[in-house]
């Protein structure tokens, strides 16, 4: 078993779609080990995002990420890292496969709808930066 970082994103909480989104997380295998409702502090979404802060759009992903509540998940399956980006779809919803979450539920490239880590490394890292001292396992 493995655990993956996700979270859904303030667009997608604002148009009321996180039992949507849950319903296909749950479908495709996923078990919530921990979930949590918050609005990102403006230093919350640059810490977390700091690997993106030399690109053009650091400042608008920041803006997005705490312009409402999110939901913050661990998910945890088999090959949860993979098979969470595989059920995201690509980051530009326009380039996402049929069925998959971006494709669905996602605007644009930015308010994409959610979030997965993209690699084993990375999940641990994020669920460590969100679910501090919790012991996901
Ligand atoms: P990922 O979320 O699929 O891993 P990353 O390249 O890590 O994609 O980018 C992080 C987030 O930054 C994306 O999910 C999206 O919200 C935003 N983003 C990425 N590229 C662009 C862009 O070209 N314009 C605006 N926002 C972007
Ligand atoms: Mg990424």
């Amino acid at each position: 078993m493995e655990q993956t970082f996700a979270i859904i994103k303030p667009d997608a909480v604002a148009k009321n779609q996180i039992g949507d989104i849950l319903a296909v997380t749950e479908a495709a295998g996923f078990k919530i080990r921990a979930m949590q409702l918050t609005q990102m502090t403006r230093k919350q979404a640059e810490g977390f995002y700091a690997v993106h802060s030399a690109r053009p759009f650091f400042g608008e992903l920041v803006e997005f990420m705490c312009e409402g509540p999110c939901v913050l998940l661990c998910l945890e399956r088999e090959d949860a890292v993979a098979k969470w980006r595989e059920t995201m779809g690509a980051t530009n919803p326009a380039n996402a496969a049929e069925g998959t979450i971006r494709k669905r539920f996602a605007e644009s490239m930015g308010r994409n709808c959610s979030h997965g880590s993209d690699s084993a490394e990375n999940a641990a890292i994020e669920l460590a930066y969100f679910f501090p001292g919790n012991i996901l396992q």
